[in-house]
């Protein structure tokens, strides 16, 4: 490729692919210019890769997920291919601000949360670490909706990313697959055939994930589905447009948007459709390749690990079985044994809403001859295990968790504390059967992204005192633990800190016309609402707080913003409650004159990759307070930790293992344990005992359900009061006095800076284990046996 850098590069593809002349150009025409050249810049060594893993017949690993939340690509693509300065340079010439052109690119929002999120950053480490790789999933149509707040409740409008020229994406003409949903299954000579009645078309699109430095880059494959055949002409002919444009928009519909349901599944139709579109068309497209690199199908599991992100692909046991035994001939038994060398399966969450079953009927209909299948697995793990007692399909449902963990060889938790319940709990009877499938993988995040490319201040100040290794070998972060008692290097420390809450308080008022104190304490609880997550908590904390500042507004109280960010499932009533509340009581602790010193409350509107890359770096206290035994893992908790933001927390999830690594003192721990939350709630009447016990909480109660915040609609808050008082299932009254009482725990660290600022630099030196680097060497060794084709 003759290259003469991106000054000549940029207006090039600006015209010539755009054909846009530069002075007409709007600032999302460079943008795409920008990303087509710098595009050109990796096509080399993504090609590159691909002969590489070829050649060498290396195993792959295929990442089945329903998600990837990778957020914006051409910053990724800028930093991995270190253009930093090169791209800087050449827009300033061309009278364009990066940050801006950057900015304008909007988030790839392919997935609702923490699970899509981490087949982000799996991807990243995984071409980072030069493993061949595929990401499998759908190419929504309408990412996760856009959410906004008319009166503090919440809005939801259809997301449309796929309207703008996507830049990244390549179109496979020649990769096109043919599924089938529906019909009967014949026997025919003694042989079980399967006539799907409905088919369509998976039409496959790549989008290159570019690892650090440029060295290896691995194709992300989003499905999109597409009609057989194009419209029906005939119909068109006769006038009958509609008709004429039908099968089209059926098909269609499989790949139109993404469910916004985070954890509940609803038995959808369309859901299980889009479950075995794409996990039907990744395993035809892994076959095919396997085929085409000739190799004899038992060796299979030799040349290829497909990972199951959750139970969303699940049906991939019965399809991997229907290919090679249907449709090749395979002994069903060995059929069974080769997909499962194969096969692997993480769990994300226990909540039993969360666990997939889908109905025997539903499965029936759509799926004939999987549903015969399923019936076949399980009667030969019935007759492997004799005493089993969990069978596949009970009251007339399919239980998905069940059928992906008999159809995995190895099966993953996302942190110790959720494996461990795995164990006990859901997967207690499979785990006696199967001793060694259930391990552990804590969860990780890319550095690249989290840290380097998202607070380039502490990345410069981490690179100036131990070298820039760290960005691909994390837990060198440790190196910095000798600085951590020294004045200049915490100055610094603190200096990049105050600097980017200083950014955030100037991008607020800007862009939300929200004023705070960049010198008060950034407290950010950024997630999907949810009860267990208990942002309620935190908002019932913050009224309380509120009170007592009125109560005594003179004594010293530490300077606060409360930020909270994230969306509710559209159906999720209380959730939405929770967002609304959040939402009056900032609109009257911001406008009281006597307290809004000390507190201001800011709910930002449509949380996504973007804004995380933004408030993440300018939190002075991440909060993890979940009730103990919810949340999987968590990943925010770790790049706030990396970021310099102690934990205020439970004892759930990775939480536990970022504790034992920064240290109990640099850990804001409150609350029940697992087990106690357990012996909690046969308590009876906890919600009030616990209140009774509580003056703060229940004058925090009282102010809500008197319509304090709700003035124009003064019980509005009643449901909402009422569960808590009620029965409490996530415990948040239980829990509500040590959760007080570490908030002043921290008001007195951050107020003294010798104790703060030590506290916030060890939470980044002793954080480096939670790279996705780690997590993705920890599948390679226990789950995959994959190794990496060293990027050269
Ligand atoms: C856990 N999403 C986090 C994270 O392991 C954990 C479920 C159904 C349908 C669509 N999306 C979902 C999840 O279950 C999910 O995001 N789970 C999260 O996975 C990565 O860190 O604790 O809640």
């Amino acid at each position: 490729m003759t290259d003469t850098g991106f000054r000549d590069s940029i207006p090039r593809h600006l015209i010539y692919a755009l054909g846009t002349d530069p002075q007409n150009a709007t600032l999302g025409d460079w943008r795409i210019a920008l990303s087509l050249a710098v595009r050109d810049r990796l096509v080399d060594a993504w090609l590159a890769s691909a002969r590489a893993a070829r050649q060498a017949g290396a195993k792959r690993v295929y990442y089945l997920s329903m998600e990837f939340l990778i957020g914006r690509l051409l910053e990724d693509a800028i930093i991995n291919l270190r253009l930093e300065e090169e791209v800087r340079a050449a827009l300033a010439a061309l009278g364009l601000s990066a940050d801006e052109v950057i900015a304008d690119e909007p988030d790839a929002a392919l997935g609702n949360g923490g699970l899509g999120r981490l087949a982000a950053c799996f991807m990243e480490s995984l071409a980072t670490l030069g493993v061949p790789a595929f990401g499998y999933g759908i190419r929504y149509e309408h990412g996760l909706f856009r959410q906004s707040f008319v009166e503090g409740r919440q809005v939801e409008e259809p997301e449309d990313w796929l309207t703008q020229v996507h830049a990244w994406e390549f179109r496979r003409r020649d990769v096109r697959l043919r599924l089938c949903f529906g019909g009967e299954v014949v026997d025919e000579g003694g042989k079980p055939v399967w006539h799907g009645a409905e088919a369509v078309m998976a039409q496959a699109y790549d989008t290159p994930m570019i690892g650090w430095q440029g060295k290896w880059a691995n194709a992300l494959r989003l499905w999109s589905a597409e009609p057989l055949h194009g419209f029906d002409l005939d119909r068109f002919n006769r006038g009958d447009y509609a008709a004429a444009a039908e099968p089209e928009a059926l098909a269609r519909t499989i790949s139109r948007v993404l469910y916004p349901d985070d954890t509940t599944e609803r038995g959808k139709e369309l859901r299980l459709k889009q479950e075995y579109f794409f996990t039907a068309a990744s395993l035809q497209d892994i076959l095919r390749r396997f085929e085409a690199e000739g190799g004899a199908l038992a060796d299979l599991p030799k040349k290829a690990a497909i990972q199951l992100n959750d139970t969303h692909p699940a049906i991939a046991g019965p399809e991997l079985v229907r290919l090679l035994h249907d449709e090749r001939g395979m002994a069903l038994d060995q059929a069974i044994e080769t997909a499962r060398g194969c096969l692997s399966y993480t769990n994300h969450t226990l909540l039993p809403e969360a666990l997939e079953r889908w109905s025997e009927d539903l499965m029936t209909r759509l799926l004939p001859r999987h549903m015969q299948l399923i019936e076949r697995i399980d009667a030969a793990h019935a007759a492997e295990k004799p005493d089993r007692k969990v069978a596949l399909v009970q009251e007339g449902e399919v239980r998905m968790g069940e059928l992906a963990f008999v159809m995995a060889h190895k099966v993953n938790g996302v942190s110790a504390l959720h494996t461990g319940l795995m164990k006990q709990t859901v997967f207690e009877e499979l785990h006696r059967l199967h001793p060694d499938r259930i391990v552990n993988e804590t969860n990780g995040v890319t550095p690249r992204r989290w840290l380097f490319s998202a607070n380039p201040r502490l990345s410069r100040l981490i690179s100036g005192t131990i070298g820039e290794g760290w960005v691909c070998d994390l837990e060198r972060l440790c190196e910095l633990e000798p600085q951590l008692d020294d004045a200049a290097f915490l100055d610094a420390y603190a200096g990049a800190k105050r600097a980017n809450k200083a950014d955030l308080a100037g991008w607020l008022a800007a862009e939300h016309g929200v004023q705070i104190d960049p010198e008060a304490l950034f407290d950010v609880q950024i997630k999907r609402i949810h009860e267990y997550k208990r942002q309620h908590l935190n908002i019932l904390e913050t009224i309380a707080l509120w009170q007592e500042i009125k109560a005594n507004p003179n004594a010293p109280w530490v300077p606060r913003v409360k930020i909270f960010a994230g969306k509710a499932a559209p159906g999720y009533v209380f959730a939405k409650e929770i967002i609304r509340l959040i939402n009056d009581v900032a609109a009257v602790v911001n406008a009281d004159l006597e307290t809004n010193r000390f507190l201001k409350v800011v709910f930002l509107p449509n949380y996504n990759v973007s804004l995380a890359e933004r408030l993440i770096p300018a939190s002075d206290l991440s909060e993890q307070i979940s009730t103990a035994g919810k949340e999987a893992s968590g990943t925010g908790n770790m790049k706030f930790a990396l970021n310099g933001a102690p934990t205020i927390g439970t004892l759930d999830g990775a939480n536990v293992e970022i504790r034992d690594r920064v240290g109990e003192k640099n850990f804001f721990l409150f609350g029940m344990t697992t087990d106690e939350v357990v012996a909690r709630r046969a308590v009876p009447d906890h919600a009030r005992q616990a209140i009774a016990a509580d003056k703060r909480l229940g004058g925090a109660l009282k102010a809500v359900s008197q319509g304090v915040f709700s003035p124009r609609d003064r019980h509005c808050y009643r449901g909402f009061v009422g569960n808590l008082t009620g029965h409490d299932y996530f415990l948040v009254c239980s829990d509500f006095t040590a959760y007080w009482d570490a908030q002043r725990r921290v008001d007195a660290a951050f107020a003294e800076p010798a104790v703060w600022w030590p506290m916030a630099a060890r939470n980044t030196a002793r954080t480096g284990w939670f790279s996705s680097d780690r997590t993705i060497r920890g599948y390679m060794a226990d789950i995959w046996g994959a190794s990496s084709l060293d990027p050269a």
